[in-house]
């Protein structure tokens, strides 16, 4: 046991080019801990509030000058002197001194990357990994002998990039029971044929927020799946028996009065013509997971949706809908409104609230996505360490870039650790 002795924080830059706050975290062992957080491109609005200064001399006003006052003025003094270990009570405290709803005082930015600091440190402190800290801190039983699977973006477009499909996210992942490393590998190589395909198809290979392509000039937002499958063939897989595919439509970026505006395809849906159009592409293409294909607060239609993902064998995950929140999670069970949850540990602003709210998940047999942010990421790779703590299927992360691969390169290394004990 140790007591947290400092905490520093300060701006470093994410994915994005603007700043986010790294937190170092000293116990009296001299242990030490760090962390940063990202940021997200299409973040729902229920979730927490990441913390920007708003001074427009300064980095556009997304500066994080006030959340790190914050760490040094206000949390600090309240957390220094307590017992690392302590992960719940330290991450209650500061929701607590910051006592809003949405951790809108001192920002979920601030907070979460002071509860991963903490958790870091204290890890070290015990000779653990972070996964294996998170386990037995928070008692999740998961089964190791399973790892994530990685669902790898290929294709995106809506808020990560201009002039591409209206759909956020297709995403490809390696659906038998290959290690994580093969699962990277298989997917990759389909990314990499995916670029040819694009050529052939005279549209633009420039890359969007997360690394995926973003072609300029698509047709329609059903395209996609056919570039797509035919990189699966390409590449000698077979989509449907070891590769699926994936959707985040981040639906309520193309929402507004009541309607659903397709502006590559030039047509305004309602939510009923929009699940028809969805349904249709359960019949001709592998898809396995659907995410957010309909507004954040669309609830009557996702429990309308849900039987006809169910029917068709493949999930509806909420990510905007359900931002990692317990509250909104148990309503979206209680309204059967989903049939799975994407987990970003800063939609919670702390590790605890995203372990309570994975727990929940599987406690309902509702499987967990652990995802990357598209606004901003750094190379902190805490989101895998979580997925694996808490069994999560899939870890959703783009395809290329430091950021980004630091996650698949976390999860390998999580693998081959494992595979010597
Ligand atoms: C999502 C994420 C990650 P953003 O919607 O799932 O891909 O995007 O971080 O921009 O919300
Ligand atoms: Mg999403």
């Amino acid at each position: 046991m140790a007591k947290i002795s400092q905490i520093d924080a300060y701006e470093i830059l994410a994915s994005g080019g603007y700043p986010t706050l790294e937190v170092e975290v000293t116990l009296d062992s001299g242990h030490k801990g760090a962390a940063s957080v990202p940021y997200g491109a299409s973040a729902g609005s229920h979730e927490a509030v990441v913390l920007n200064d708003e001074d427009k001399k300064r980095y556009d006003g997304k500066g994080v000058l006030n959340a790190i006052s914050n760490v040094h003025e206000k949390i600090a003094p309240m957390l220094i002197g307590m017992e690392s270990g302590d992960q719940r009570l330290i991450d209650e405290k500061m929701i607590e001194l910051d006592g809003t709803p949405n951790k809108a005082n001192l920002g979920g930015n601030t907070i979460l990357a002071v509860s991963l600091a903490v958790a870091r440190a204290t890890a070290s402190l015990e000779g653990k990994e972070l996964y294996q800290y998170i386990i037995d801190k928070y008692k999740t039983g998961v089964d190791l002998s399973k790892l994530p699977a990685p669902m790898i973006v290929m294709i995106e477009g809506g808020k990560h990039a201009d002039d591409t499909t209206d759909l956020q996210e297709f995403c490809v992942s390696a659906i038998g029971n290959q290690s994580a490393a093969e699962k990277v590998r298989i997917v990759i190589e389909i990314y990499h044929q995916l670029k040819k395909v694009l050529k052939e198809n005279k549209l633009s290979t420039n890359v969007g927020n997360e690394g995926a392509f973003a072609p300029n000039g698509i047709p329609d937002n059903e395209a996609p799946f056919k570039y797509i499958t035919q990189a699966i063939e390409k590449a000698g897989y077979e989509a449907g028996k070891d590769v699926g595919i994936s959707i985040d439509a981040a639906a309520s970026e193309f929402y507004e009065d009541g309607k659903y505006h397709l502006k590559v395809e030039n047509r305004t849906l309602t939510a009923d013509e929009l699940i028809a159009y969805y349904e249709s592409w359960l019949e001709k293409y592998p898809i396995v997971t659907y995410e957010d294909m309909l507004h954040e607060d669309d609830w009557e239609n996702w429990v309308k949706m849900l039987p006809i993902t169910d029917k068709h064998n493949i999930v509806h995950i909420g990510d905007d809908l359900t931002v990692t929140n317990l509250e909104r999670l148990q309503k979206a069970i209680d309204m059967k409104a989903i049939s799975a949850i994407l987990i970003k540990l800063n939609q919670a602003g702390s590790l605890t609230e995203t372990v309570d709210t994975c727990m929940l998940a599987n406690k309902h047999g509702l499987m967990t996505t652990t995802s990357h942010r598209g606004g901003g990421e750094t190379n902190d790779s805490a989101m895998v360490d979580l997925a694996v703590a808490v069994g999560s299927q899939f870890i959703k992360v783009g395809p290329t870039r430091g950021e980004r691969v630091s996650k698949y390169n976390r999860l390998m290394e999580i693998e081959r650790n494992l595979s010597k004990k």
